[in-house]
């Protein structure tokens, strides 16, 4: 395996809208960031993950770009972010931004242009179909609910939307698009940005025809991913920009790859000549969901054996070929104490002991801000309190085309909407967790008065620090960044168990996900002379006898084996 940084670096990623608002307007802003580098830097993140902070009309928060070469108003002026970033490299942080490129907002020049006339210079930057016998071109769903085809009255075709209908998918058939986003990203790149997160990258290709998605049953998801997630031409759009762009510069690259299979995965990030760094894969986030159910999207419980044979799957088939990024929360998911851990009585072992399991695995962690603090999910009491698209778009299809009764439906809307995760960051304990002095675009969650970054950096025991000691041992013990992933336990239900091996370096990770206390027992081929404990979220016995240990609710320990 090569040596990289970005293998060896952990993540931060900030939302900026709600991480802090410096001047009042209840907005989280880039001065904000700049307050709060030394947070960062104490945490001892490598680098920053920021969400867009581009123009854009925030139809879908930032992921809508009207200008890839401005700051929205909001979150102030290119000023600003060359100080932020000037900030964050004067500290050894590196910044990694947010590249949107499947789409753009309706609002950005080129598609004013395209939707002038059909003959315009832009209308190819777009994909425009005539309508079928009065209808859309085809059967494709948007993913935020409706058809993935908006009608333009002005020219009489449609334009595809895979998200919001003020997102027209960009048409990557198209060189000229092509060599606009390469430029771009080179311009980002010459300011010295370290590397992208790529937004959606892997639905940039479309079969040609656009076919039909295969309709099984009127309420099934009949979304058209087969004809556009890893679509034809995607790997080699991926080269050229890793050619015309990124090669040149030593970055750190992520695609976000929705449905994304471990063969795709490894096509991507092949270590000789892939042309990404890593992808985010989203199995582990399916496993408390009914995709197939596309309105309900049901929640269901998730298994603990389900979980063990998704990330084993993962690291055994990217061992030695490609590179796994490792993530348990973002922007657009549910807070990952209230969804895989516990976040009533057992927040704060149940927060340790998931961030033990990301930072053991092997890949590239990412912690989504509040993260580090065990900040949970919010249930807001009505739709209105909601500011996401998705949110508001699920509670009327489940109303309206549903039946359900808007109690039941704001129930399903609270445990999985992406606003949980989009509450104003929990810095103290006053007003507004001192997010804002003005009133936040979003409702704070109430328990920011216990769960804060004041209290959590004053208090040694607390998930923040516990974070800030997994990063360190990171830094200091190889074998978590190279070290084989081999799970154990394969069929136990309560503990997830694993080893990571790097030459005679063995280390021993043992998770009780439950609010239990069941017994691990260690096979006897694992040898284990005077076992080093280096991390653990209780206190520990050292005279405890590690081929039996009774575990305590939501337990972590990792041990060197010698
Ligand atoms: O959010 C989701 C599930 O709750 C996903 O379906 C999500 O829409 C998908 O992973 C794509 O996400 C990315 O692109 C979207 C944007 O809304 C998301 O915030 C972004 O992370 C469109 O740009
Ligand atoms: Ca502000």
């Amino acid at each position: 395996m090569k040596q990289q940084w970005w293998k060896e670096s952990v993540v931060y990623q900030i939302y900026p809208r709600s991480f802090n608002d410096s001047n009042g307007d209840g907005i989280g802003d880039l001065r904000g960031i700049i307050q709060k580098l030394d947070y960062l830097k104490e945490l001892g993140i490598d680098v920053v993950w920021l969400s867009p902070v581009y123009k854009s009309p925030n139809d879908d928060m930032g992921y809508d770009i009207s200008d890839y070469q401005e700051i929205m108003d909001e979150f102030g002026t290119l000023h600003d972010w060359e100080e932020l970033l000037a900030g964050m490299h004067e500290r050894g942080i590196k910044l990694m931004m947010d590249l949107v490129v499947n789409h753009t907002s309706d609002e950005h020049p080129w598609f004013i242009e395209a939707h002038k006339t059909k003959d315009n210079s832009h209308r190819d930057y777009y994909i425009w179909r005539p309508g079928k016998e009065g209808r859309e071109p085809n059967n494709w769903l948007s993913f935020f609910g409706g058809s993935a085809w908006e009608y333009d009255q002005v020219t009489g075709e449609y334009y595809l939307h895979l998200f919001s209908k003020k997102q027209p998918d960009l048409n990557w058939e198209n060189p000229a698009v092509r060599s606009e986003v390469f430029a771009l990203m080179r311009w980002w790149l010459d300011k010295g940005v370290d590397g992208f997160r790529m937004d959606v990258i892997n639905l940039i290709s479309k079969v040609p025809g656009l076919p039909d998605a295969q309709v099984r049953s009127p309420d099934r998801y009949q979304w058209g991913g087969q004809y556009f997630v890893h679509g034809p031409r995607l790997l080699e759009f991926l080269q050229e920009m890793k050619r015309e762009a990124l090669e040149p510069y030593d970055t750190i690259t992520v695609g976000e790859a929705a449905a994304v299979t471990t063969e795709q995965a490894v096509e991507l990030t092949d270590e000789e000549n892939g042309p990404l760094n890593m992808v985010f894969q989203f199995e582990h986030m399916s496993l408390d969901r009914d995709l197939d159910d596309r309105t309900a999207r049901a929640v269901k419980r998730w298994k603990l054996l389900d979980l063990k044979q998704v990330m084993t799957r993962w690291e055994k088939a990217l061992e030695g070929r490609g590179w796994n990024s490792l993530y348990l929360s973002n922007h657009d998911q549910p807070r990952q104490v209230s969804r895989f851990g516990d976040d009533g009585r057992y927040r704060v072992e149940s927060a340790k002991l998931l961030g033990t399991f990301l930072h053991l695995l092997q890949g590239t962690p990412y912690i989504y801000q509040g993260e580090e603090l065990g900040m949970t999910n919010v249930a807001f009491d009505s739709v209105e309190e909601y500011r996401d698209i998705a949110a508001r778009n699920r509670y009327r299809e489940l109303v309206e085309e549903r039946g359900m009764q808007p109690g039941e439906a704001l129930q399903l809307v609270n445990v999985g909407s992406r606003d949980n995760a989009r509450t104003p960051m929990q810095w103290d304990d006053s007003d507004n967790a001192g997010f804002t002095s003005g009133t936040p675009w979003i409702k704070v969650n109430p328990n920011y008065r216990e769960i804060n970054a004041k209290q959590a950096v004053a208090d040694p025991q607390s998930i923040f620090h516990y974070y800030q000691q997994l990063i360190q041992l990171r830094k200091a013990n190889p074998v978590m960044v190279e070290g084989r992933y081999d799970l154990i336990l394969p069929e136990d239900e309560e503990i997830y168990a694993f080893t990571r091996t790097l030459d005679d370096d063995r280390l021993l990770v043992i998770l009780n996900f439950t609010t239990g206390t069941p017994v691990f027992r260690l096979s006897e081929e694992i040898t284990v002379n005077s076992p080093e404990l280096l991390i653990s979220n209780y206190s520990v016995d050292a005279a405890e006898d590690l081929r039996q240990l009774t575990l305590k609710p939501f337990e972590a320990r990792v041990y060197r084996l010698h």
